[in-house]
């Protein structure tokens, strides 16, 4: 059985593998094939050697195996940042079981989308995550996926088979399975999403070792690299740009964070002479203000990568001189393509631009209103296909109908200008997402939600800028009565209800009698995120 996807068509496969790209050999090379007595994990006390991943993975798998999981499965992962991730991760791979990872912010809203979509077989979580603490959720999710029959659970649990009581049961058993085809779907990534239920991203073998392989070669990663891992490990940026994955090619070691705290991944730092680290701006401006306190702990660091939201030029100055170490840049997307800016750009470069494309096969094309190219530094929309972006989202027809385009381009919704030496800079956005430091938020989610409220008309959901964060969200409100008496405290009870990732609670409400409108009578937005920028600046004042 195989997971059906968006294929590309035979003579780009032809090309990419021609070009060396692509190499039909399963992401499990990445751990099977490194030096084995390196360590490959240090998560807390412990660490991890790829020999100890290999065999930890190996004997889950046996495991799974005995349990009847096999080629063509899937799996519901909610892991925070630990070295069982990774076990877990490759464990499924070597089954051919294909996982999605849900970030651990994730709630029983994302995780029971997630199921409904993917029908998995199994789910792995951990016991820190609320949700898990009893047996009440997983019922839940059986609602939503009627295959659903198994639980591993990482620490301790009265309800469910734990991960190290598995681990501890010494296996002979041989390993029948393989993982799937280099050219079928080896894993889910997550879409930050523009519609009312996130989107699934099918990622192959093929493409994502590529790009994992590319990473890492431009980022000079070798088997002295010491990476940080702080930001969610699930999220395509630390997992492959060039992230964990890229540190595994290339035999270093990882270090999990628990958080980007800026306190604790000092003492990591020092501790473990670190010298690769990858955030997003809102943390980067925390370490920053940190740093000068801390300059003896941080000396072994050599490469700051930041990405995932746009990074001020004034911050991005501030990195060499503070950090002691080089900066990079990087606007990437799980859907595939990743931009980076070089290690030996010129500072201006580094400073002011999102990078450049991986590979010379990445086609990226900036365009205006009517699907024209546009001249070099004008601003338009981001289109791209290439060997590792994917061409359509996990069974959503209808929604890739509207984002790849009879070419086989991927509509990013991110408004770029582009240089005459083909670096991007950001300058907006033409989809309904809000970017609230990183995390993306799909605004059509959160009104759905609103929406089901009995006092509520109209809602929409808009982004309003922050010192901190980049952007916040706001949601304008109609009431279907003036004498509504809704408060923010009891909106946002509301929406936690049902059980949605904190991040996407809004941060501000407004009440408004009505919104106005688009000469095509949708929410004006570009009104809204007006007003609200208004309204911030009375506040300011007061
Ligand atoms: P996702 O679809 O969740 O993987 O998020 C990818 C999106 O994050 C991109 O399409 C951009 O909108 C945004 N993004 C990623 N990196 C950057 C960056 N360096 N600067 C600005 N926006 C970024
Ligand atoms: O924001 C992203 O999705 C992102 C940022 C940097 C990403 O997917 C990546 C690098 O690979």
């Amino acid at each position: 059985m195989t997971i059906a996807y968006t294929p590309w068509p035979e003579t780009f496969t032809q090309a990419y593998r021609k070009k060396g790209y692509w190499t039909d050999r399963p992401l499990t090379d990445l751990i099977d094939n490194a030096p084995q007595d390196n360590i490959a994990i240090v998560c807390g006390e412990r660490s991890l050697t790829y020999r100890d991943v290999c065999s930890q993975s190996k004997k889950l798998a046996i495991y799974w195996q005995t349990l009847g999981l096999k080629s063509g499965d899937t799996a519901l992962v909610q892991l925070p940042n630990i070295a069982e991730f990774y076990v877990v991760f490759f464990a499924l791979i070597r089954l051919g079981v294909a996982p999605v990872n849900a970030l651990f912010s994730h709630n029983e809203s994302e995780l029971s989308a997630y199921a409904k979509q993917i029908q998995p077989r199994i789910l792995i979580a951990s016991s820190r995550h609320a949700l898990f603490h009893d047996a009440l959720f997983f019922k839940t999710l059986c609602q939503a996926s009627d295959v659903l029959q198994h639980a591993l659970i990482v620490g301790k649990s009265e309800w469910a088979e734990s991960l190290d009581s598995v681990l501890e049961r010494s296996t002979d058993m041989p390993l029948h399975a393989e993982p799937s085809r280099a050219d079928e779907v080896a894993f889910f990534q997550l879409s930050g999403g523009s519609t009312g239920t996130p989107k699934l991203i099918p990622r192959t073998h093929n493409d994502y070792f590529f790009s994992v392989r590319r990473s890492a070669e431009i980022c000079h990663f070798s088997p002295s690299t010491v990476y940080l891992c702080a930001l969610p490990c699930a999220h395509n940026f630390p997992m492959s740009s060039p992230g964990a994955f890229g540190v595994f090619h290339t035999g270093g070691h990882v270090v999990m964070a628990p958080s980007p705290d800026a306190n604790t991944c000092f003492e990591l730092i020092e501790h473990h002479r670190v010298t690769v680290a990858a955030l997003v701006p809102p943390a980067l401006a925390l370490w920053l203000q940190a740093a000068p306190s801390h300059q003896k702990a941080i000396t072994s660091l050599t490469l700051m990568q930041v990405g995932g939201a746009k990074l001020s030029e004034s911050l991005a100055r501030q990195v060499p001189k503070l950090l002691g170490c080089q900066l990079q840049q990087i606007l990437g997307m799980a859907e595939g393509l990743v931009n980076y800016t070089r290690l030996d750009d010129d500072i201006d470069t580094i400073v002011t631009t999102q990078g450049r494309p991986m590979c010379s096969l990445d086609e990226v094309k900036v365009i205006d209103e009517e699907g024209n190219e546009v001249a070099a530094n004008v601003a338009g929309e981001l289109i791209t296909r290439g060997p590792y972006t994917i061409r359509g989202y996990y069974k959503a027809p209808e929604h890739n109908a509207k984002v790849f385009d009879s070419e086989g381009f991927y509509h990013s919704g991110d408004l770029v200008c582009r240089n005459e030496k083909g670096y991007l800079t950001v300058v907006g956005r033409d989809k309904d997402q809000i970017n609230r430091g990183g995390e993306k938020i799909a605004a059509e989610e959160i009104e759905n939600l609103l929406l089901k409220h009995e006092l509520i008309v109209h809602s929409a959901l808009v982004s309003m800028p922050d010192a901190m964060m980049g952007e916040k969200s706001c949601a304008f409100i109609v009431p279907k009565i003036a004498s509504h008496g809704m408060k923010n405290v009891t909106l946002r009870k509301y929406l936690r209800g049902f059980g949605v990732a904190d991040y996407k609670v809004p941060d501000r409400f407004e009440f408004i009698e009505s919104l106005p409108l688009t000469p095509v009578g949708k929410p004006n937005k570009v009104a809204l995120r007006e007003v609200i920028r208004q309204r911030l600046k009375q506040d300011s004042k007061r």
